[in-house]
Order: structure tokens, then sequence, then C-alpha cells
């Protein structure tokens, strides 16, 4: 019998719900990230090793991982696509599942933000976006025909706007708006770059500790949105825009570990995954960082 990380039919009985939400409407380049969802469930069903090197157990054993499917959202609105996947997990939220919400493009997942935000309160909650841009566009007015303030470049700006605070990383590309609306100390947003122009000018870069990234989020409850263009297009090749220079490997995955270990993740999104040809590496990093945020999110059943 083929074992699979998915091992619940249905989400009656699951405790993780991972949430498919094929939709890239607003997608800006390189289109396919309405791909990605069933091909990350495909590394989980098949080809991504259940046993866990941390915890030297098999998460599935403890742990019931279920999936929904909402199925094509291409032929909705934005803002239609954005109502479905509230509805749908609040729905889910409601039955105390914890939820993953595999995209799609980044607009994906204002609907699971949105969902969580009838829950608790946004300001009692941090952001932590793994992701080379900031989303933080007002509207995407300066390079699409259609303008809209839902699209992806746009997300993390509407979840500011419901009060979230933001922790961003990876950074290594913004238009001017961006660069004006996250420098305000009023919004309070706290942005790691990587890499850094002003190397030019003689002063070098590093990549941050973990600890300083740990350090800049100011509150127990914490939401991951990991846009796998975030990490080193070595590692993660298949997106929609790709940007030279990201998080390496296991600093990412490290940081992720650590997040959840010290914090409480209340949810979480894996987003941007846009399948290649000749290449499953995108897909199954994602997998396997979704299989490891579980993992962590439920250590004291493994330990
Ligand atoms: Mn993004």
């Amino acid at each position: 019998m083929i074992e699979s990380i998915i091992n619940t039919q249905g989400v009656d009985e699951a405790a993780v719900v991972l949430v498919q939400a094929a939709y890239e409407e607003t997608a800006s380049s390189r289109k396919g990230t309405t791909n990605g969802p069933k091909a990350i469930v495909e590394i989980l069903s098949s080809k991504l090793e259940l046993f866990d090197r941390t915890y030297k157990t098999r998460p599935t054993d403890k742990i019931k991982i279920g999936t929904l499917n909402l199925g094509d959202l291409n032929t909705l609105s934005p803002e239609e696509a954005l109502l479905k996947i509230k509805t749908d997990c609040e729905k889910l939220i409601n039955q105390d599942k914890f939820l993953v919400l595999l995209g799609g493009e980044q607009s994906v997942s204002l609907g699971l933000l949105q969902a969580l935000a009838q829950k608790i309160n946004p300001k009692e909650v941090t952001i932590v976006q793994i992701d080379a841009h900031c989303d933080l566009r007002d509207t995407d007015a300066d390079y699409s025909e259609t303008p809209s303030s839902l699209a992806h470049s746009c997300t993390l700006r509407r979840a500011h706007e419901l009060g979230y605070n933001l922790v961003q990383v990876g950074i290594r590309t913004y238009y001017i708006d961006e660069y004006n609306y996250f420098s305000d100390p009023k919004n309070n947003i706290k942005v790691f770059e990587w890499g850094n122009p002003a190397s030019a000018l003689g002063t070098g870069w590093k990549a941050p500790s973990i600890d300083e990234i740990l350090e800049s989020i100011k509150t127990k409850f914490v939401y991951l949105t990991i846009d796998v263009d975030g990490f080193d297009p070595a590692h993660m090749p298949g997106t929609g825009t790709a940007v030279q220079g990201g998080l390496e490997w296991w600093y990412g995955l490290n940081l992720i570990e650590k997040i959840i270990d010290q914090k409480e993740l209340i949810g979480a999104d894996i987003v941007e995954v846009s399948p290649m040809q000749d290449s499953i590496l995108t897909e199954y990093g994602a997998a396997q960082i979704c299989y490891t945020m579980i993992a962590h999110k439920f250590k004291s059943k493994l330990l």
C-alpha cells in the first residue's frame, strides 16, 4: 500500500487541512501557479518521506491530515475568489482545524487572513512573510491595464490594513510607493532585505541571524506566508516572478522551525509554486516546508 502524508479522507477527522486554492487571475509574469496546489499534494501523497529527521518518528502516525480542494477558482473575479476562500476557510476554522493554504498566487492568502481575523484580533498576530517582493502596493495600476486592489502585489498591504503586524524576510525588489509605505514609522513594518544595493557604496551585507528575526516578532501569535520566490531560485526555480539571491534552503527552513517552536502558529500558506516541466524541486520543497510546519506545530504529539 502506498502511504500518504494526506492520511485522512475528507476533512471531518482531520486536525490539519491543506486547502488547495488554484487561482492565478492577477499573476503578472510567468503563469502556472494555478497548478501549484495539485503538484504539492502529489508530492505529499507519494514522494515525500514520511519519517521526520528532527523527531525521529512519523508525524503521520500521530496527526490526521486531510485536504480540501476549492476547485478551479480562475473563472471568478478576485473579489469572488477571495470570498470563496474566506467562507470555506472560516467553516474549517470554526471546527478548530489548523489550516495550511496552498496557492495559487499570493492573493489567495488574504482569504485565509480575513477568515482568521473573525476569530482573533489581527493586532495580536504577526504575519511573517518570506518573499522576494513586499506585495505592499495599493493597486497594481502601475503595471496592469485592469488595475485591482486585490492583486497579488497588494496582498500584504490589505492584510496590514486589517491590523496584522508585519515582518518581511528576503525582500530584494520594490516599487517606490511600497518603499514609502514600509519606511513610514507609523506603519511599524519590519523589513529584512536580502542583498543590499548599498554594498556598491562600500558597505557589505550579510544575512541577519535567525535570532534577530525572532526578536522582531513582538506578538505571541504568528501567521506564516511563504512565497516560494523568497527562497533562492536555486532551491525554488518554479515560480511566477523569480529573483536572484534569496534565502538559502536550510536557513529558511530553520527560520520557519524556530518561529513555530517559539511562537504560536495560527495558520500558514505556501504560494506562488508554478511547476516546471523538467524539475520538481519547487513543489518538492513546498511539500517539505508544509510537512515540517505541521510536525513543529504538533510537536507535543511527537515528543
Ligand atoms: Mn509574494
